[in-house]
């Protein structure tokens, strides 16, 4: 089944995809409408399937991630004449500051992340909390591909595309309480492995945390995601479990969850306890309001040179808009920023 999230200006798959890929996935989709098997489909169109994408390393995928792979729903939400940043890019320009501050620090220094066995625990104001194996968290979900911009507050953008489940999915499996308002996230905490919690960045209090309102993470497009470009997520993209709410700005995507808690208050997020005048709760993606220190006004589109730097206009909920902003109805995004 196809599941698409209305779009006023529906766009093309088209304009993201390279032809051939792209009339191979028509072809997929064509055989999943018309209720056939995978395995009536030609060869050609399986073959051209999961991870077309120029350039992507292959990982070492759990078996529980291969056996979703091929029910996954390729291009479920996609983006607009905009090209996917290339692999190469999305892994080694990262924010993960675990693994250290600079941009290549997360894939030099990742790979010490054991990622298997994870466990996940589920807690808080919920009917069915619970401490979980990740390949057990994961059965209730299919997975999606979703082509996403990501906007980072520091004026440098991607176009990735994620492999997840909705967080609405998964609310539904754990049940919220009616105190539930908030939902927080916390990444890993262990020094042993994440050589940036034991050094001198001492102005993160750690573990990394996250929230969201409980309407923001039950809008569809807010995904935990568990892998990209057709293959489970490498280390420094935050593995094995990571969320992504792609019309805010990239700090709110925590990575490598271990913990997900249903509270009544607004959680204390770890930017905001950093410098609460720079980084707000909210975050959304905002060209009108700029950081104290530069412009919001436009950004970065990697791959980004000195003599070819692809600046664009950042857009208003980074281009999501339509399907966010009535989350927002009567507040002032300029002081709730
Ligand atoms: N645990 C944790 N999650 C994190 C970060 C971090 O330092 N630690 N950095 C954030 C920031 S600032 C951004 S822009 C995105 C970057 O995601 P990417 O490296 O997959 O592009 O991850 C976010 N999630
Ligand atoms: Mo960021």
């Amino acid at each position: 089944m196809l599941i698409q999230i209305p779009l006023a200006s529906a766009c093309k798959e088209s304009d993201v995809t390279p032809e051939s890929i792209y009339l191979s996935r028509r072809a997929v989709l064509a055989a999943s409408l018309a209720g056939l098997a995978v395995g009536a489909l030609p060869a050609w169109a399986l073959a051209a399937d999961p991870s077309q994408y120029a350039g992507v390393e292959a990982g070492n995928a759990p078996d529980w991630f291969k056996g979703k792979l091929s029910s996954t729903q390729w291009q479920a939400v996609t983006v607009k004449e905009e090209a996917i940043t290339p692999f190469k890019d999305a892994t080694h320009y990262n924010n993960f500051y675990e693994f250290g501050t600079d941009k290549g620090d997360p894939a030099k220094n990742a790979g010490s992340l054991k990622t298997e066995p994870w466990t996940v625990v589920i807690d808080g104001e919920v009917g069915k909390p619970g401490r979980y194996a990740l390949e057990d968290f994961m059965k209730p979900y299919q997975l999606e591909e979703r082509i996403y911009r990501l906007r980072c507050v520091e004026a440098w953008s991607m176009v990735i595309p994620w492999i997840g489940f909705p967080i609405a999915e998964l609310l539904k499996q754990v049940e919220p309480t009616s105190k539930a308002k908030y939902i927080r996230f916390e990444t890993l905490q262990d020094p042993k492995v994440m050589p940036g919690q034991r050094s001198g960045f001492a102005l993160i209090d750690w573990p990394y945390v996250e929230g969201l309102r409980l309407d923001e993470a039950m809008n569809p497009l807010a995904i935990l995601a568990v892998g990209m470009y057709g293959r489970e997520l490498p280390n420094q993209n935050g593995a094995p479990l990571r969320l992504v709410v792609p019309w805010k700005y990239g700090f709110k995507s925590v990575k490598s969850i271990v913990r997900i808690s249903l509270v009544s208050d607004q959680p204390k997020t770890t930017w905001q306890s950093i410098a609460a005048n720079e980084y707000g709760f909210y975050a959304n993606v905002n060209p009108t309001v700029d950081h104290p220190r530069w412009t919001q006004a436009h950004e970065r589109r990697l791959p980004s040179g000195l003599f070819s730097p692809n600046i664009r206009q950042t857009e208003m909920f980074n281009g999501y808009g339509e399907q966010v902003a009535a989350l927002y109805t009567g507040m002032d995004l300029r002081k709730d920023y």
